[in-house]
């Protein structure tokens, strides 16, 4: 019988604007993996570029339905984590951490704050502070680069970077805790743009790249988040999992830039989900 893990995404859902629950829910379950799901909130569009989305807070729900899965002896392979509507809610994934973390559960923290330098409309300038907790308890961790510097407290800086730049805050974001780090938004020219990552077991570094497209598309960093999830879970090793990922994420850009399309509703991944799994067969 071949056994099939079980991941828990918990992030919102935001209703329209693909991101978020949207995102991961069917790119894992693509990769073979039962995915199962605490939605932090529901939104009727995510808040990146749309005004007047409704927002329900759901974190009175979160530990209810982490009692009841107890209750069933429910166990997860992994948890995954993106945008947390509060620091409240910080606090509660934190205890869902303990819980399942010494059960083997493996814990991965997409730290969903901001891009481009500065914070997502919804979050107070202490938000950072919180998410840090969470990242301590992380085993892998998947900012960007504008997450990465809020979370070690460095100014933000545009690109290109050098290498060394890189390495040196992949070992910053490490020494806060995870196993190992993936850093997105890494480019050192003008042509190629992908991510690093940093495995503290070896001591290695890798990068990934692929062509750089022009213009921000919305939900990019779940899609690659999930992507990543969905190679790991697959048991990839990172440095091929950064690859997978990145080449993944570059085809949804790019298929979405030749459709024209309004790039606040985020990417088409789904055009591009069966040869992402195919991808993960090895
Ligand atoms: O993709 C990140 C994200 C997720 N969820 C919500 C968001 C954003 C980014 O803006 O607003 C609700």
């Amino acid at each position: 019988m071949v056994y099939q893990k079980r991941v828990a995404a918990i992030h919102d859902i935001s209703c329209c604007g693909r991101c978020s629950l949207t995102v991961a829910l069917p790119i894992i379950s693509a990769a073979g993996i039962e995915t199962s799901v605490i939605p932090t909130a529901i939104l009727s569009t995510h808040t990146g570029g749309f005004t007047g989305y409704t927002f329900r807070d759901l974190t009175e729900d979160i530990m209810p339905i982490i009692s009841h899965w107890e209750s069933l002896n429910l166990r997860l392979d992994a948890l995954y984590t993106g945008y947390l509507g509060s620091i409240r809610q910080i606090d509660i994934i934190s205890q869902i951490f303990d819980i399942y973390k010494p059960k083997g559960t493996k814990i991965i923290v997409d730290p969903v704050m901001g891009d481009n330098g500065k914070l997502y409309a919804s979050f107070s300038e202490d938000f950072p502070k919180g998410m840090i907790k969470l990242c301590k308890k992380a085993d892998i961790l998947i900012p960007n680069i504008t997450e990465a510097l809020f979370l070690i407290g460095e100014p933000y800086k545009e690109g290109p970077y050098t290498e060394e730049y890189i390495i040196s805050l992949l070992k910053k974001l490490a020494s806060i805790g995870p196993e190992q780090v993936v850093l997105t938004g890494v480019y050192f020219d003008d042509k190629n743009l992908g991510a690093a990552c940093f495995d503290k077991n070896t001591n290695s570094v890798n990068f990934a790249f692929a062509d750089r497209i022009e213009g921000y598309y919305h939900g990019t960093g779940d899609v690659f988040g999930s992507a990543i999830v969905a190679a790991v879970m697959n048991s990839l090793p990172l440095k091929d999992a950064i690859q997978t990922a990145v080449d993944f994420t570059v085809g949804c850009i790019r298929r979405t830039k030749d459709a024209g399309t309004d790039k606040r509703y985020g990417v088409n991944f789904e055009a591009g989900l069966a040869e992402f799994a195919r991808s993960l067969l090895r």
